[in-house]
């Protein structure tokens, strides 16, 4: 199994001893023509274990499914690629990797994530078979790369894209796709509103190496035109199916709106702030009715088993300011995501557990303990959490600080936030701000948590700082033509590129150049001790020939 990495290499030391290239996880994907997707990695794999069967989709025949719409659709590219038919486990047969895991099976995505990852298989087994960890690999999406969520792994960042539907061409999508990758979102969320949400769907599933998420509730009120209350548990299964034979890899499932808990918003600063949550409140007050997602949820699992595609438990209850946080309606609705999970496991489908949103800084870790203690140890996806709400236009840091922390002490993926949050759609730049900003935070929180190797970047880096070798610190860093263009912005000039100096603090001041000379007038760390032992060993000679008197006589008895 070959997996995936970004490998940068370096120059040589100034001593000229070798710096080794480095190898960095990498979620990009390899290079290809959009108009035929990318190779499906894992066909053999799915189909080689014997256990699904491909079919028609029901009512409707191929022509008709959601390759045609490529073709027939909104695209002004034909789809020339491939056409499958969707597949779905045989009768009685479970696909989830959970399933595997638990009777111990090692699957080749799984010894796949273990490399990617560096760590043991079976470590990678034993995390999906507690459901501490899910690995999103719907049958129907072989193009993407297997990929783990779980507090024993690295943190993931997933973005969102796709909420365009009035702006953006299903081009401009696949483009935000790739772009979001490069930049190494892990995830993305195709929350595609509007006419063409199956179309541009079925081109990102087939552009995509990370694994897509959906929010189905959002296709299914498109198809009822925006009218919750004519919203049915029938229109909205067969929008999940739907999803399912395109190759969604996880769906964000808002089951613990319960009508109970929605008069419990009723007196916070900002209500129900979730798209997802808002729509079901609306239908269970509506209708009087319990939340058909919670009703039908058994339903749901089995649909899921049969394409392993893992729930995202939507918390449609988050608080949407500090004045919010940790309120009753957040936390009535935690304890039922935590009953789902535990549904969901008996029928062995892969469950993570969405999270805030806006929490104070002091409240954020005792967020996802609790969640971790409720939910036995289920992943946690978390929107931030924001700590603040004074900064609009920088939520992006505001949200950052709160998913360091809350990843620190065990959130497994966390959701991007854009410099756009609460005032527009973002835009390419925002995309890449948001996921670079999330990329930091979930390495700061590898680092804290002393995850192996997690460190192995940063040690380069600084040492190609010390080095003076620019070019390697600015590939090394996770933005390179940032990195340079600021360095360029006032030492443009090639030799600026080996100068033992910037522009920061110029070559007279600059602590690095003066450690650096330190360094070679009185030699290495070694030589510096021994320097430095000789003058104290010098001192003590000194004090003994004095006399060597500690407690001098008292001036005024004398
Ligand atoms: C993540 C954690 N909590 C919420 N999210 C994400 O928010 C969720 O995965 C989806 O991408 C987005 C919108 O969800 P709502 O507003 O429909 O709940
Ligand atoms: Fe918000």
């Amino acid at each position: 199994i070959d997996v995936p990495v970004t490998m940068i290499n370096q120059d040589d030391a100034p001593d000229g001893s070798a710096n080794p290239p480095l190898a960095v996880y990498r979620t990009i994907g390899p290079d290809c023509d959009v108009t035929r997707g990318l190779p499906s990695l894992r066909s053999g794999w799915i189909t080689g274990r014997d256990d699904v069967e491909s079919y028609e989709p029901r009512g409707r025949d191929l022509s008709d499914d959601g390759r045609s719409a490529v073709r027939r659709g909104a695209a002004s590219q034909e789809w020339k690629g491939e056409r499958r038919p969707p597949l779905r486990a045989r009768a009685g047969a479970t696909v989830t990797q959970m399933h595997y895991a638990r009777v111990g099976v090692i699957t080749p995505e799984m010894r796949y994530v273990a490399l990617r990852e560096g760590c043991d298989v079976s470590l990678v087994r034993d995390e999906l078979a507690a459901g501490r960890a899910i690995i999103p690999a719907n049958v129907n999406h072989p193009e993407a790369e297997p990929m783990i969520i779980g507090k024993a792994f690295g943190v993931k960042v997933n973005a969102n894209i796709g909420n365009s539907a009035v702006t953006s061409s299903i081009a401009d999508e696949v483009d935000k796709l790739r772009w979001a990758t490069r930049w190494g979102a892990d995830t993305v969320m195709d929350l595609s509103t509007g006419d063409d949400i199956h179309t541009t769907r079925e081109w990102i599933l087939r552009n995509s190496p990370v694994p897509i998420g959906t929010v189905p509730i959002y296709q299914a009120l498109e198809k009822v035109d925006g009218d919750h209350q004519a919203l049915t548990w029938e229109i909205f299964r067969d929008t999940v199916i739907e999803q399912c034979e395109q190759g969604v890899d996880y769906m964000t499932i808002h089951a613990g709106v319960l009508l109970r808990y929605v008069p419990l918003t009723a007196d916070r600063v900002t209500g129900i702030v979730s798209r997802g949550g808002s729509i079901l409140a609306g239908w269970c007050l509506a209708h009087h009715r319990e939340n058909f997602l919670y009703e039908h949820f058994d339903e749901l699992c089995e649909i899921f088993a049969r394409y392993d595609v893992a729930f995202s438990l939507g918390d449609g209850l988050r608080p949407g300011c500090l004045a919010d946080a940790d309120d009753a309606a957040q936390f009535a609705e935690l304890d039922t995501l935590a009953e789902l999970t535990k549904r969901a496991w008996e029928h062995d489908v892969q469950v993570m557990v969405e999270g805030p949103g806006h929490i104070p800084f002091h409240l954020v870790r005792e967020n996802v303990e609790r969640q971790q203690e409720l939910c036995d140890g289920a992943p946690f996806y978390t929107l931030g959490p924001l700590v603040t709400d004074i900064a609009p236009g920088y939520d992006h840091i505001t949200s950052a600080i709160g998913a360091t922390e809350i990843a620190r002490y065990g959130t497994a993926m966390l959701c991007y936030v854009t410099p756009k949050e609460h005032l527009g759609l973002p835009d390419r730049d925002d995309v890449k701000t948001g996921v670079i900003t999330y990329r930091i935070a979930a390495h700061a929180a590898d680092v804290a948590k002393g995850h192996p190797g997690a460190r192995e970047r940063d040690d380069a880096l600084s040492k190609a700082r010390f080095e003076f070798r620019w070019r390697d610190q600015f590939g090394l860093s996770l933005d390179p033509q940032t990195a340079e263009s600021m360095h360029d912005e006032t030492l443009p000039a090639e030799p600026a590129k080996t100068a033992h100096f910037c522009s920061m603090c110029g070559p007279k001041f600059c602590s690095m150049r003066i450690s650096q000379d330190i360094r070679d007038d009185f030699g290495d760390a070694a030589e510096q001790r021994r320097v430095a032992e000789a003058g104290m060993a010098a001192k003590a000679a000194e004090f003994r020939a004095s006399g060597g008197e500690v407690y001098l006589p008292d001036p005024v008895r004398r």
